[in-house]
């Protein structure tokens, strides 16, 4: 039997954690042969939430869950960690911009940064979830040197799902057929999902989404907006943020990651710019990656036309000032 990895969960007594513990405890992210130990941080307040939640994990009898921790205490919750999902933060409420955000979790990500710096394994892989999911992980890499800048990533895979899902609603085809959109540069209502380069399983081979789309318009702007608000309408019927789905991507993001994404495909996933498309090195920026062996690439090459480049070029300047507005909160 595999050696138990430490996974630490931030946000721990929130909607997003409750939906993905029992996908962690049975396999879905690192695989049906992986036991598990959890760390499980929240703040003071939500001490009681945690206790109930890890009643409720025990009681799943999980094979692979060897031994659960909770704590408000981010040392003792970073000690040892091999995987660092940080869900803890501010969700975001209606109406909030991501510089609301940042100057609420900055601090946050700040300490968190220092307690995984000093107590997690040296090889510990983050991936941060929490908005603004770009910027918190630039912070944390930014206050966390010691940590490879390769092990920091950020969520879009959300995004990313929901694209494939908005085009297989329109092509009428099963989203499982349907592979290779974008989510380029950052997760905020600007995002740009990017199916230039989609792909479509046909049985016999694939076809390329821009080939078997009705109108070639609605690629630039009916699939964009569906996907920006896709959030907003789950607010709206369900009075709290997408949280299943949110664990579904988070599960995926892993996955892909440690386990390796399937041959001719690649996913959506925030990670530090080595200045590939032009991009500023250095920011958390999403771009199409290929993962082996828990180490992505950047899928290179891709032809961009001028309207994804405008897209790219604007998501990089948010990206910029979020990142120089961060700067002027912590000086
Ligand atoms: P919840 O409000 O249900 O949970 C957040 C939890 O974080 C709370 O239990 C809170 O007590 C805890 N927390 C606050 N400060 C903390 C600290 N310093 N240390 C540890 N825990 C702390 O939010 P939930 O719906 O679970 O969402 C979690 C985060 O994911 C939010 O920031 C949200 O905006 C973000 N999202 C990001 C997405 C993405 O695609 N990148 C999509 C889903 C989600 O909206």
């Amino acid at each position: 039997e595999k050696d138990p990895l430490i996974v630490l969960v931030t946000g721990a007594a929130g909607q997003i954690a409750y939906a993905l513990f029992p996908m962690i405890a049975k396999g879905a992210m690192l695989g049906p042969d992986q036991p598990v130990i959890l760390h499980m941080l929240d703040i003071e307040p939500a001490g009681d939430i945690l206790k109930a939640v890890k009643l409720e994990l025990m009681d799943g009898a999980f094979p692979l869950l060897k031994g659960v921790i909770t704590t408000t205490d981010v040392i003792e919750a970073c000690k040892g960690v091999d995987i660092a999902i940080m869900l803890g933060g501010f969700p975001r409420r209606k109406g909030n911009s991501n510089k609301d955000l940042i100057s609420k979790n900055i601090g946050i990500y700040k300490a968190q940064a220092s307690a995984l710096e000093q107590h997690a394994d040296t090889n510990c892989k983050v991936l941060v979830v929490a908005n603004p999911a770009n910027t918190n992980a630039l912070i944390l890499k930014e206050y966390a040197p010691s940590i490879p800048e390769e092990n920091i990533t950020s969520l879009t895979r959300l995004d990313h799902n929901r694209a494939l899902n908005q085009l297989s609603e329109n092509l009428n085809v099963h989203v499982g057929d349907v592979k290779n959109v974008i989510m380029w540069g950052n997760h905020s209502s600007n995002q740009y999902p990017d199916a230039n380069h989609a792909m479509v399983n046909i049985g016999v081979g694939h076809k390329s989404v821009k080939e078997l789309v009705a109108d070639d318009n609605w690629l630039n702007t009916e699939f964009i907006t569906n996907v920006q608000r896709r959030g907003e309408v789950i607010i709206k019927s369900r009075r709290l943020s997408s949280a299943l789905s949110a664990a579904s991507a988070t599960c995926d993001h892993m996955r892909d990651w440690i386990l390796g994404t399937p041959k001719g495909t690649w996913v959506s996933m925030g990670v530090y710019s080595d200045g590939s498309y032009g991009i500023q090195p250095g920011l958390i920026y999403s771009f199409p990656v290929t993962c082996e062996k828990g180490e992505w690439s950047i899928v290179q090459g891709l032809k961009i036309d001028k309207f994804a480049r405008e897209k790219m070029d604007a998501l990089e300047k948010e990206l910029i000032e979020e990142k120089n507005f961060a700067y002027s909160c912590l000086h």
